[in-house]
C-alpha cells in the first residue's frame, strides 16, 4: 500500500493530488522522461503511464525505466489492457471499465494481467473506471456505453456499485483531449456517494480554472495529459494547475 498511502498522505496534507499522464506512444522514452521531470519541477505528485493504443512492450518498459531514472515521485501504470503492464513501475491502477459493453475490459484483461502483478513488486490500486461523453479514443476502444454528460445520477450509481465491489478509487474520464472536462454537477454527485473513497477526474483539463472547478466540485485528484504534450513550458503549466488545486 506504499503508493496509495503516499497519495493519501498528500491529500491529508495538501488537500488534492495532481497526476501527470504520459502516453508512451506519443514520444520517445527520453522525451517522456524530460516531460516527467519538468512536471515534477512544477509540483506534480505522480506520473501515470499508459494509453489506449501502442503503450505496451519494449516502448512501455523503456518509458517507465527512463522516467524512473529522472524522477522519484511514484510511477503508476494506467493500462489500456493486460499488455499495458510493466514490471518496472511502482503501482498500477488495477481498473475495471464498469460501463464497457465488452467483458474483456470489465474483467478478462484483469484476469490475464493479475499473475504478472502477483509475481512483480507492482502495487495494485483498485479502481472503477467510468467513461463519460465524449469519451474519445478510450471510449471507442473500450466499447463504453458512454455516460451522458447531463446525467450525474447515472455516474453516481456506477460509482456506488464500484465502491460496494470494494474499489478504492473511481476515475471519471471524459476522454483524452476532450473539448471540455466532466462537469461539476457530475463530480459532486459522484463524490457525495463515494465519501472517503478517492475520486480522480481527467480528460480535457487544460488550465487552472478548469482544474479548480473540478477540484472544488469534489475531485481528489486531477489528471492532465494532452496539454502537457502541447505546451512549451511544462513546468509552468503544471505549476499553474497545481497551485489552483492545492491548499
Ligand atoms: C486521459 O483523463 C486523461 O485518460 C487525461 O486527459 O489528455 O485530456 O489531459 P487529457
Amino acid at each position: 500500500m506504499q503508493v496509495e498511502a503516499h497519495l493519501q498522505k498528500i491529500i491529508d496534507q495538501e488537500g488534492k493530488v495532481h497526476l501527470t499522464l504520459i502516453d508512451p506512444a506519443s514520444q520517445t522514452p527520453e522525451r517522456a522522461a524530460e516531460i516527467a521531470l519538468a512536471a515534477v519541477e512544477g509540483g506534480t505528485d505522480a506520473i501515470m503511464i499508459g494509453g489506449s493504443t501502442g503503450a505496451s512492450g519494449t516502448l512501455l518498459d523503456e518509458t517507465v525505466i527512463k522516467i524512473k531514472e529522472k524522477v522519484n515521485v511514484p510511477t503508476i501504470l494506467f493500462p489500456g489492457s493486460s499488455a499495458g503492464l510493466s514490471r518496472y513501475a511502482d503501482a498500477v491502477f488495477f481498473m475495471s471499465l464498469l460501463n464497457s459493453r465488452d467483458i474483456g475490459y470489465v474483467i478478462t484483461n484483469q484476469v490475464l494481467g493479475a499473475p504478472l502483478v502477483y509475481r512483480s513488486q507492482i502495487e495494485p490500486i483498485s479502481m472503477a473506471y467510468l467513461i463519460v461523453e465524449p469519451g474519445g479514443t478510450v471510449g471507442w476502444v473500450g466499447d463504453a456505453k458512454l455516460i451522458p454528460r447531463t446525467k450525474p445520477e447515472i455516474a453516481a450509481v456506477y460509482a456506488l456499485a464500484g465502491k460496494y465491489l470494494g474499489m478504492h478509487y473511481t476515475y471519471l474520464e471524459a476522454g483524452s483531449g476532450a473539448d471540455k472536462p466532466i462537469n461539476p454537477e457530475m463530480i459532486g454527485a459522484v463524490k457525495q456517494v463515494l465519501g472517503e473513497n478517492k475520486l480522480i477526474v481527467g480528460g480535457g483539463i487544460r488550465d487552472a480554472e478548469a482544474a479548480k472547478l473540478c477540484a472544488s466540485a469534489g475531485a481528489d485528484m486531477i489528471v492532465t495529459g494532452t496539454v502537457l504534450e502541447e505546451v512549451k513550458n511544462v513546468t509552468a503549466k503544471v505549476a499553474e494547475i497545481v497551485s489552483a488545486i492545492k491548499r
